[in-house]
């Protein structure tokens, strides 16, 4: 197993390049041109995709009904500390090969979490130099870091949201050491997903108090990241359900009030994922668009949920409909704000060739690339703004004008009612707009 980096995981895959939609080669980009300028940026720059280092280097494909399918060369040796490197040999072979400039991760991702905290920490200390060094070595960045207050039994009730204030100071350790991981690697952001942040029953639940010290807790670690020196932003990534069955930051929405209301929102922005937004029954552009009102479009979690049903199944994108909706919202918005475009998507349990992760990477870069040169396209050259515009234009000028400015009361929209009388109903032309999409795919 490699020790200095030097060995191949990844056999007879090369470097994956952009050949043009007109190439039959399935290890190619086929839209995802990486210094092709859209809209005044180039893609690599547009999107900073990224690795997410959980599914992809660690994920086994286990399922309720049977165990996982991947066999990973990295993950043989007994040895924690080799093992993480094999590890990170393999992903740094695999981001570079992409050619994707970014990867995510938990903490424990890294290495396997240790029996005490203190070998944890001395575990993830170890694993952090020698990540500087593939980072260093490869030109590889951290998009973002986080930490895994989910999966241990320990937070069975909740991290920051616990009911026992030992394990709300246990989860309180884990992040401390999660962000000088961040930093010590130049993460440019931070993520809180709050895995276990809810409730499963009411009856148990004191939900106000939790939220307070859940607005306390994120508080505590802004403050204490900063005091670091870390400059970048935080996002909150709000999932409605599951694992727990309310969870507190059920959609981008609920996620910016509760950050209005405990004084986090020039710090916190959201980190939107497809298919939390499709759980919480909205679709991943209303989730992007809600997010810009308040900028916060922070960065996105790019994968997909399943038609036909409803968890989370993380699948690659490959919808250029609903991408090319969401690319409107993103041009619109100016782009994300500090984030970029995290893969948080996996192989399917019965894809078991070495090459179904380069494919599904490939292909999740395409549908961005082409839904967000049909954005551009429909942008610029269609009548899709000058009609959208033209529904409000009686906000233009006149009355519509002085209602926007605060200039009337409702006695004046009384009056203009009566003199208006009955009014003659206005198309609102939305399979025009659905047309427009399909012309311009
Ligand atoms: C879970 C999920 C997480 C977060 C990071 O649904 O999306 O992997 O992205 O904790
Ligand atoms: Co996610």
């Amino acid at each position: 197993m490699a020790t200095l980096g030097n060995y191949e995981y990844y056999k007879g895959i090369g470097d994956i390049k952009y050949e043009g939609k007109e190439s039959d080669n399935p290890l190619a980009f086929k839209y995802y041109n990486p210094d092709q300028v859209v809209a005044g940026k180039t893609m690599r720059e547009h999107f900073k995709f990224s690795v997410a280092y959980w599914h992809t280097f660690c994920g086994l494909g286990a399922d309720p009904f049977g165990p996982g399918t991947q066999q990973f060369e990295w993950d043989k040796s007994s040895d924690p500390i080799q093992a993480a490197k094999d590890k990170a040999d393999a992903a740094f072979e695999f981001i570079t090969k992409m050619g994707f400039g970014y990867y995510c991760f938990h903490d424990f991702d890294l290495i396997r979490e240790a029996s005490t905290f203190s070998e944890s920490e001395s575990r993830l200390a170890t694993i952090t130099e020698y990540l500087k060094e593939k980072q260093a070595a490869s030109g590889v960045k951290l998009l973002w870091g986080t930490a895994n207050c989910f999966s241990n039994p320990r937070y069975m009730n909740g991290a920051a949201t616990n009911p026992d204030f030992n394990v709300v100071a246990r989860a309180g350790g884990q992040i401390k050491l999660a962000l000088d991981t961040t930093v010590a690697l130049g993460g440019e952001n931070y993520v809180f997903w709050g895995g276990r942040e809810g409730y499963m029953s009411l009856l148990n639940t004191d939900m106000g108090r939790e939220l307070d010290h859940m607005g306390r807790f994120l508080t505590m670690c802004r403050d204490y990241a900063r005091a670091q020196g870390f400059k970048g932003n935080f996002f909150i990534e709000p999932k409605p359900m599951e694992p727990s069955k309310h969870q507190y930051d059920f959609d981008t929405a609920t996620a910016i009030g509760f950050l209005r209301e405990y004084g986090l929102d020039n710090d916190f922005k959201i980190n939107i994922e497809v298919n939390h937004a499709t759980l919480a029954q909205h679709t991943f552009q209303h989730e992007m668009e809600v997010a810009a009102k308040a900028g916060m479009l922070g960065s996105l979690d790019a994968n997909r949920g399943d038609y036909q049903n409803g968890w989370d199944t993380d699948q690659f994108p490959n919808n250029i409909q609903e991408t090319t909706e969401a690319m409107l919202v993103f041009l619109k918005a100016g782009g994300l704000q500090g984030g970029g475009v995290n893969f948080d998507a996996k192989i399917r349990r019965n894809s078991t060739d070495l090459e179904d992760v380069f494919l599904a990477h490939i292909g999740g870069a395409d549908t961005f690339a082409r839904a967000l040169l049909i954005a551009d396209k429909i942008i610029n050259s269609s009548p899709y703004e000058t009609l959208r515009k033209a529904r409000y234009s009686s906000f233009d000028s006149g009355k519509g004008l002085e209602f926007e400015k605060g200039n009337l009361k409702l006695e004046d929209l009384y009056n203009i009612a009566q003199e208006n009388g009955e009014l003659p109903l206005k198309s609102g032309k939305q399979e025009l707009f659905e047309n427009i999409i399909n012309q311009y795919i």
